[in-house]
């Protein structure tokens, strides 16, 4: 076949990469255009999935203790988000230190545009007086360019087990970036799902009403629409694995059948054997010591740990 297509976009590239190698993955990032961004919100409030319920009561509950140590340095300071979504849980936080009149400046930071606009209208609304400035850019080119760089204490926050999408050499190599964006004395609150039954972790990403598994072939509808490709969602299965050893949650959709699709912008065929997996995500799960031993090699040293009452989840405020 001629090849005399040209990649428009990462998209493309990443699609176009993925499809061809074996096994075939497709990057979870990709998860978020407009329809997932929504899928997402709808994620947060399903019953089995427990994250966001477990790091809201968790941040409900100790939100002076964790905001002590920066508030305590007695200086306006910069409070950076990363990855802020809806800003459903930060604004917990937020208030906090709105209603107690503490002075900072807030930097949330997303991918997505669309989420940050939505987001700078609530905050409009809910914080009139509040000091903040959007940062629409994937993290790695948000620490990069550093744009709360300041004379300024910060304290950077990463909630939401958005960590967990990562595999470890991207953890390590987010963790360092985090860590040379900050200065001596910073703090990082992260935020991380806990080691647990696994039987627990396997229904948070297979609920019953089907919106995770709509999440994940979302995948495919937008390869279908942005690519001009033909997948038939239907000869695909969403299947998400748990292995207890490595704490790895890993989803998957699987062919059902022998197929070919076409990728029209792409210029390009794919084959799928009967049952061949396109991988699509990971969602790590830790347990306090995993993400201690993490955090000190990227040159944090903990402060302390919270955690909700079923011990779902943590958030560890660390130091550099
Ligand atoms: C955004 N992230 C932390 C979610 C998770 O749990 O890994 C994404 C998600 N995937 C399926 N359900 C939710």
């Amino acid at each position: 076949m001629k090849t005399d297509y040209i990649y428009q976009s990462a998209f493309a590239k990443d699609v176009a990469k993925g499809l061809t190698a074996h096994p075939k993955h497709i990057p979870s990032r990709y998860f978020y255009d407009e329809y997932g961004d929504l899928l997402f919100q709808q994620i947060m409030k399903i019953p089995e999935y427990y994250l966001t319920r477990s790091e809201f009561s968790i941040l409900e509950t100790d939100r002076e203790k964790i905001l002590k140590p920066i508030v305590d340095l007695g200086q306006k300071f910069n409070l950076i988000e990363l990855g802020v979504g809806d800003g459903f849980k930060s604004k917990l936080l937020l208030s906090y230190l709105y209603q107690q009149h503490i002075p900072f400046t807030y930097y949330p930071n997303d991918i997505s545009s669309n989420v940050l606009d939505l987001l700078s209208e609530t905050l409009k609304k809910e914080f009139p007086d509040l000091s903040f400035r959007l940062i629409a850019e994937n993290y790695f080119e948000a620490l990069k360019k550093n744009a709360w760089r300041n004379d300024q204490p910060s304290l950077m926050i990463f909630l939401g087990s958005n960590v967990g999408n990562y595999t470890e050499n991207e953890t390590k190599s987010l963790l360092d970036s985090i860590s040379a964006s900050l200065e001596s004395g910073d703090q990082l609150l992260l935020g991380f799902d806990l080691k647990k039954d696994p039987a627990v972790i396997l229904r948070a990403y297979n609920d019953e009403g089907g919106v995770t598994k709509a999440f994940n072939l979302n995948l495919l509808k937008r390869i279908n629409r942005e690519l001009g490709a033909d997948f038939d969602l239907d000869a695909f299965r969403h299947w998400p694995v748990y292995d207890p050893v490595t704490g790895t949650c890993k989803s998957h959709l699987v062919s059902l059948k022998e197929q070919r699709v076409f990728v029209e912008q792409l210029g390009m065929e794919v084959s799928f054997e009967m049952a061949e997996p396109i991988f699509t995500e990971i969602s790590q799960k830790y347990s306090v010591s995993d993400v201690s031993e993490l955090v000190e090699k990227a040159g944090f040293e903990v402060i302390e740990v919270f955690m909700d009452d079923k011990r779902y989840f943590a958030d560890m405020l660390c130091r550099k």
